[in-house]
């Protein structure tokens, strides 16, 4: 098995099935391909060969057998790999963790335009104009920690239902973008960013990610020049 990722420092949806599979200790080959989203280019060929819908992360089989999209990959990675922790064990926390996972693949989108993941950087000072100067971001940030409260108070922790599961890969960048604009949160959350960024799967794709050194202009709008 295969999964196709995009650059370690930017590519926040990559990030979410490799950290959980390399957490859980399930087999897979990475195959990475550089950004560059220009029409025709080589990441854009590449990626077609792989999956019709133009887009990383992609699960591979052996026999060429793709399947796209994060929560597409990992619902399939749980049928292949039961057992393995992928989404809680009580049907409840499953459901929960399911619901959360779905609203930050639908949703958080001032964040997710304001604060692109960016490992390699620090940017306090970004992080701290666009708060006074979003507000949809704050709202973005209150929404997550409110969650993030909810279901650490209900597990008792360190992982958002306990153990490491889908639900913490899908924060995962979360946690990078919050770290790295030095974003002003509580304490409790930052108690979990320590945690995610401390699992060694997280551990080990932020460790690939700085010795990458491979920083692109489109995805640096702070940094220019870089
Ligand atoms: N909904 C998709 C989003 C995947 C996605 O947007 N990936 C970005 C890289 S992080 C990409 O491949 N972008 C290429 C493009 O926009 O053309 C998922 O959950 O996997």
């Amino acid at each position: 098995m295969q999964l196709v990722i995009g650059n370690k420092n930017y590519s926040s949806w990559s990030m979410r099935p490799w950290v959980l599979m390399r957490q859980l200790g399930l087999p897979f080959d990475e195959v990475k391909l550089r950004f560059d989203f220009a029409p025709d280019s080589a990441f854009r060929r590449a990626v077609a060969s792989f999956s019709p819908a133009g887009r990383v992360p992609v699960l591979v089989d052996d026999d060429g057998f793709a399947v796209w999209d994060t929560l597409a990959i990992v619902e399939t990675l749980n049928e292949r790999f039961p057992g393995r922790g992928i989404w809680p064990a009580a049907a409840r926390d499953r459901a929960r963790a399911r619901s959360l996972a779905a609203e930050m693949h639908a949703g958080f989108g001032a964040l997710r335009s304001h604060c692109p993941m960016n490992i390699e950087a620090t940017l306090p000072e970004v992080g701290a104009r666009l708060w006074v100067e979003q507000a949809a971001l704050r709202a973005d940030v209150a929404r997550i920690e409110t969650m993030w409260a909810q279901a650490l108070s209900a597990s008792g922790g360190p992982f958002l239902f306990g153990a490491f599961s889908a639900a913490d890969a899908f924060y995962a960048p979360v946690c990078m973008r919050l770290r790295g604009y030095a974003l002003p949160v509580v304490q409790t959350t930052l108690d979990y960013i320590d945690s995610v960024a401390a699992a060694p799967g997280v551990a080990a794709w932020v460790a690939d990610a700085l010795v990458e050194q491979d920083f692109l202009d489109f995805e640096e709008p702070y940094r220019k020049g870089r």
